[in-house]
């Protein structure tokens, strides 16, 4: 059988972004090299905010056309201090994630070795959680705008659109996620007390598709109790669904408890494989330390190591979590972790690691 080859789209973007998606690039390749089971290519793409400067856009016209030729993108972080932060989310990764329907979002979340759980009455076991956020609409559809400009009535609408068939498709896959795993827990959140439309929509659709997964013990929470009892009974959770927003929020919180957002990886995923999908730290481009040399690239090395699952190479993507997991066990931790390792030393360390 021939070698399987990938090409995989690298957009490192802004901030650290560029650092952590060079350093697990090395990773990536060093992998392949020792491992010989699959070949690697990554093609860069300088889309991002030094680009928009001089482009006056994000991205090219052709971009859906040619990044519809990889088999995965590596993505790293967007925003910078001198643009709106609207101008550039909506400008880069959002031209991306609606239409490529990347509409499920998965980001799981546990204790990473090196981390500690932040709430004193919770174990490291209480929490291992896979956060489902729905990708492609509710609050983030794009639609409303402003009207009476600088007049006292200004008014300024952001319009929720939920359809039936957006919300149906994340929540089968969500059910097929809280299957796959030991618990087939989940947990379905909204806000269907004070949001009528949409949310109640939610809840009937999530009803209708629970009775086609019948070993699956599901719950529904509202938003703001999901809070509180994520923090306080960590333990009855496994699988979460909800909104682009509501999750958005959710899997910072999530990531913040079990350790650090410097972990936390992400996967927008087209599940009917049509568009490639897109791997990132769910953190973004924090100019505060951007140059410094020292952003954690845990987050991006965890993503490109569910890139390589999502692509067919999960006994590489298992080598590389276990290489990654015992370089921080051994304390190879960058500052917001405590240690003083550098970007460039972590990558090295894993890089080692492999060889192992
Ligand atoms: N690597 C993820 C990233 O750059 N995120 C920037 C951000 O603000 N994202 C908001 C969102 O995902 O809705």
């Amino acid at each position: 059988m021939p070698t399987p080859k990938y090409n995989i789209a690298s957009i490192p973007a802004d901030g650290i972004g560029i650092e952590v998606v060079a350093a697990t690039i090395k990773v990536i390749e060093h992998l392949a090299q020792t491992l010989k089971t699959f070949e690697i290519e990554f093609t860069h793409f300088p889309w991002g905010s030094d680009y928009y400067k001089k482009e006056g856009r994000y991205l090219p016209d052709d971009v859906l056309d040619v990044l519809r030729k990889y088999d995965a993108c590596l993505f790293g972080a967007v925003g910078a201090p001198d643009i709106p932060d609207h101008i550039s989310l909506w400008g880069l990764l959002l031209a991306l994630r609606g239409p490529m329907q990347l509409y499920a979002n998965v980001r799981p979340v546990r204790p990473f070795p090196g981390t500690r759980v932040r709430f004193a009455e919770s174990k490291p076991s209480d929490i291992d959680w896979v956060l489902v956020r729905e990708n492609s609409e509710g609050e983030y559809a794009g639609q409303g705008g402003r009207s009476h400009l600088n007049q006292p009535w200004e008014t300024a609408t952001e319009v929720a659109i939920f359809t039936r068939i957006g919300i149906e498709r994340i929540m089968r896959f969500a059910f097929e996620t809280a299957r796959s795993r030991p618990r087939k827990l989940l947990t379905v959140v909204t806000k269907s007390n004070s949001m009528r439309n949409g949310m109640v929509l939610w809840d009937e659709i999530a009803r209708e598709v629970a009775a086609d997964y019948p070993d699956v013990q599901w719950d529904k929470m509202l938003v703001d109790a999901m809070t509180v009892r994520m923090v306080v009974k960590p333990e009855s959770l496994d699988t979460i669904v909800g909104t682009n927003l509501h999750m958005d929020i959710l899997s910072d919180l999530a990531a913040a408890l079990a350790g650090s957002i410097g972990v936390a990886p992400s996967s927008n995923l087209d599940p009917t494989r049509k568009n490639p999908s897109i791997f990132e730290p769910v953190h973004g481009s924090a100019f505060d330390i951007t140059g410094k040399g020292i952003a954690n690239p845990v987050a991006t090395i965890w993503s490109a190591a569910e890139m390589l699952r999502w692509v067919g190479e999960a006994s590489a993507a298992d080598t590389l979590m276990t290489a990654l997991e015992e370089v921080c066990r051994k304390g190879v931790l960058t500052p917001d972790l405590g240690g003083t390792a550098t970007t460039e030393s972590v990558a090295t360390a894993v890089c080692k690691e492999i060889e192992v």
